[in-house]
């Protein structure tokens, strides 16, 4: 048997897509510089223009689920982070929009099998949400966190049980398809 954890080092064969709502970007932007700044020093390369992040602006939080589950489903990504900020204070609604986010993002990566992480950012006010997007700390940056090891993490997973599927053609493995050759394992998950 094996111990699996995901780590921060094998960075450059993931790919990225980050889902940004524009809503409140003043404290959107901010989470994103603090995703990037993260990603960019575990030697990712942040340029849109690059191959390992995409980048889509929606309108706000409650567009990002469709659109996240859009591109996981795609198979395009090993993660897909979700940025977005809603505030208490600003809408009486706030309990909807913040509770069907939850949901859906939580649902695309259930329905896909593709981590997605939960960037949106609620907060009683928009001192507390200034205060958690760089002020104090950013929270833009644990999340990058979150899929830069979710995303090795599946690495690790899916190679495993890609040789596991072929040592019993019974198994069923949903990721057969996978490019065996595609992913890095980790020699200590293999063992
Ligand atoms: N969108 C947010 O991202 N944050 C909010 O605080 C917010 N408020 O306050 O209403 C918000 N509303 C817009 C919503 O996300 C949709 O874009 C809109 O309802 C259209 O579907």
């Amino acid at each position: 048997m094996a111990v699996f954890e995901g780590t921060f080092a094998q960075t450059e064969p993931l790919r990225l897509a980050i889902v940004i709502g524009r809503f409140n970007d003043l404290i959107t932007n901010k989470l994103l510089e603090g995703c990037q700044d993260c990603l960019k020093r575990h030697g990712v390369d942040i340029n849109p223009h690059g191959n390992q992040v995409d980048y889509v602006w929606v309108p706000g939080s409650f567009e990002v689920p469709v659109v996240a589950h859009q591109l996981a489903q795609s198979r395009r990504y090993d993660a897909i982070i979700c940025l977005g900020a809603v505030i208490r204070g600003q809408t009486p609604h706030f309990d909807y929009v913040a509770g069907e986010v939850a949901k859906g993002i939580a649902a695309a990566g259930f329905q896909t099998g593709v981590p997605v992480v939960f960037g949106i950012l609620t907060a009683d006010n928009m001192q507390q949400a200034l205060e958690r997007a760089g002020i104090k700390s950013n929270k833009g940056w644990d999340y990058a966190m979150n899929a830069l090891e979710m995303g090795n993490l599946m690495r690790q997973l899916h190679s495993r049980l890609e040789v596991e599927s072929y040592r019993d053609p019974q198994l069923p493995v949903a990721l057969k398809s996978a490019q065996a050759s595609d992913v890095s394992v980790a020699p200590e998950a293999m063992g």
